[in-house]
């Protein structure tokens, strides 16, 4: 965690406008129809947002889509075993098996999904491939690794020495306990606005660390997890997931900007909600962040100590997200 402080941290209100712009037929157009838009651009969660948006900005800066660059971006942290909590090097379940959950959503609300998969380095991939090439949004476990492998995806094993070690250690109380802004809530969720003005996003971890064998969180679903609206914006999640599913966060954000709520108070409304339907927030984060169609964008959390990745043509950066509490 401790290079995320190498970075510059902004303001998200230091977004700028380029471009041409929008209109839009809700609250949101009424409010930010005229303005122009900051595009290309693309946020990310966490401090591995940085070479994700590295990434995904190679495809964006050559005039690429928005959906190639988030698939481009999080393939990263997938492929690194040292994101203990994305792809392959992530912490696995209690059984010490690594299970993924992924997915993905374009600028026509098409959209893939796997859960619970197993062996497959790049979840995201195969969600795209769901979304592609099948009429489902989402496939799971042992139907997921077959139809991935029917794709042509390799099998792998997804448990490193690192993680396998890690697992054992925990083994040894077998406790389940969230815990705030360690390794164990690093999913990565990643939103680009294109130079054509399209949104996409995408989402891909590995999960609670040490979670109930079985356990899906929030970050495969559409609408908790992830979701994108091209008339005005895009949301994801990350921290604990069964809080973010329980107030479907990703889409409540990009309803919220519909409405005409900028991109951060879109999501500290979100985390609002989330802390007053629970009864006690102490051991509880949720993050959310958001881009809207103007490439606005912002984040908020419950508690302090999370970040965001940004990336557009003034460069790239860290910026810390504010929280409630
Ligand atoms: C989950 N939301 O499985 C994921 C974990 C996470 O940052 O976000 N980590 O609940």
């Amino acid at each position: 965690m401790s290079n995320r402080r190498k970075f510059i941290k902004l303001s998200a209100l230091g977004a700028t406008f380029l471009g041409s712009g929008f209109h839009f037929e809700n609250a949101f157009a009424g409010k930010l129809g005229k303005a122009k838009a900051n595009m290309p651009v693309v946020i990310s969660t966490w401090n591995h947002g940085i070479p994700a948006n590295a990434a995904a900005w190679e495809v964006l800066s050559k005039r690429g889509s928005a959906l190639d660059a988030v698939e481009a971006g999080v393939r990263v942290p997938e492929a690194d075993p040292n994101v203990r909590t994305v792809g392959y090097g992530g912490y696995p379940d209690r059984e010490g098996k690594v299970t993924l959950d992924a997915c993905i959503m374009d600028k026509d609300s098409n959209c893939g999904a796997v859960a619970f998969l197993q062996h497959i380095k790049h979840p995201i991939s195969v969600a795209r491939k769901v979304m592609e090439d099948t009429p489902h949004v989402m496939l799971v476990g042992e139907g997921a690794l077959q139809f991935a492998l029917e794709k042509g995806f390799e099998k792998e094993n997804l448990l490193t020495p690192a993680s396998e070690k890690d697992w054992k250690k925990w083994l040894k109380e077998s406790k389940y306990k969230p815990v705030i802004n360690i390794e164990n809530h690093d999913t990565i969720g990643m939103l680009a606005l294109d130079s054509n003005g399209n949104l996409a996003g995408a989402c891909t971890t590995s999960g609670a660390a040490f979670k109930m064998h079985g356990r899906v969180g929030d970050s495969p679903i559409i609408g908790a997890g992830l979701f994108v609206d091209n008339e005005v914006g895009a949301a994801t999640a990350t921290g604990l997931g069964e809080a973010v599913v329980r107030m479907v966060g990703s889409h409540l954000v990009v309803e919220l900007m519909r409405q005409g709520n900028s991109p951060e108070d879109a999501c500290r409304l979100a985390v609002e909600r989330i802390i007053k339907k629970q009864k006690d927030v102490k051991d509880l984060q949720v993050g959310f962040i958001a881009l809207n169609k103007n490439g606005e964008y912002g984040g908020y959390c419950i508690h302090k100590g999370f970040d965001y990745a940004v990336q557009d043509k003034s460069g790239g950066k860290l910026i810390d997200g504010k929280s409630k509490l």
